[in-house]
């Protein structure tokens, strides 16, 4: 049994995963004297904040491939998940052998798609949570959640996320620096009355509706999708963070 816990940063492109990566981590040094495992899996980003433990452009670029291959970019980034999806054991057995304990932070590629939908995600995940403990992190774009539909929409994808790589799902809405003011997300979500009120203020019709359906829907699963207010950028909302990484992985609310 390893003592790893594995994060794995998700979300839409240019969410902040990367970023957050970098800023977790250093939170993770600074305040709690722990270094994690950075581990990057997107073969196509061309510089990091942080310093890899494991790096898959070790095996895989996608600068290489348009290159060399003469392929596009989105052709490129198909054919680098396949490689990495036939080099897959060797992938995992090389994350696995870093030694250590704590939190092993997990960035994954820009197009999410490629991850999730693709076996590349669960396939990885199902094999670093072998004797460890794995909660996913899905970082919603703060303008897609600034609207009741849009949230609805964002937290959608935190469901399907929970769906295909069957761990908990922890929801953060990322970027909060550049909001001004914004709603309590965390609190409508677990506030039905108020809920529908907003949302018969915001939408009209099939689109209030389905909103409403399907906000109720997220609100049943609310417990363990809380979401907090990040901002890689400034490390706001990095303790919330961490917090809520523990109650999804521990009833006992205990990491240790
Ligand atoms: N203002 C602000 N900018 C941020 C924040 N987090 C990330 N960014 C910026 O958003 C852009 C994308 O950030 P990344 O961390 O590369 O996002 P990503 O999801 O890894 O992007 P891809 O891997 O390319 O999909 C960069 O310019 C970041 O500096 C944040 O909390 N606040
Ligand atoms: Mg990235």
């Amino acid at each position: 049994m390893n003592a790893w816990i594995s994060v794995v940063m998700i979300g839409p492109a240019g969410c902040g995963k990367t970023s957050m990566v970098a800023s977790f981590g250093r939170w993770l040094e600074e305040e709690l004297g722990e270094r994690p495992i950075y581990v990057n899996l997107d073969p196509g980003v061309l510089r990091l904040p942080y310093e890899p433990d494991y790096d898959v452009r070790s095996l895989v670029r996608v600068d290489d491939l348009m290159r060399e291959a003469g392929l596009g970019p989105n052709g490129a980034m198909i054919r680098a998940a396949e490689i990495i999806e036939e080099r897959l054991d060797d992938v995992v057995a090389r994350i696995r052998s870093i030694d250590g304990a704590g939190f092993r932070l997990i960035d994954t590629p820009g197009q999410m798609e490629l991850f999730l939908f693709r076996e590349m995600g669960p396939r990885i995940v199902e094999r670093l949570s072998e004797g460890s403990r794995a909660v996913a992190v899905y970082i919603l774009d703060p303008f897609l959640a600034s609207s009741l539909s849009g949230l609805a929409v964002g937290v959608s994808m935190s469901i399907i996320t929970r769906l295909r790589l069957r761990i908990p799902v922890v929801s953060v809405v990322n970027k909060v620096d550049l909001l001004s003011g914004g709603i309590e997300l965390e609190k409508m979500l677990l506030n039905e009355s108020e809920l529908v009120e907003r949302i018969a203020l915001e939408e009209h019709g099939l689109a209030a509706e389905l909103s409403a359906k399907f906000m109720n829907l997220v609100r049943e699963y609310s417990k363990a999708m809380r979401i907090v207010r990040t901002s890689a950028k400034t490390g706001q909302g990095m303790q919330d963070l961490y917090n809520l990484i523990n109650d999804a992985l521990c009833e006992c609310g205990d990491l240790t």
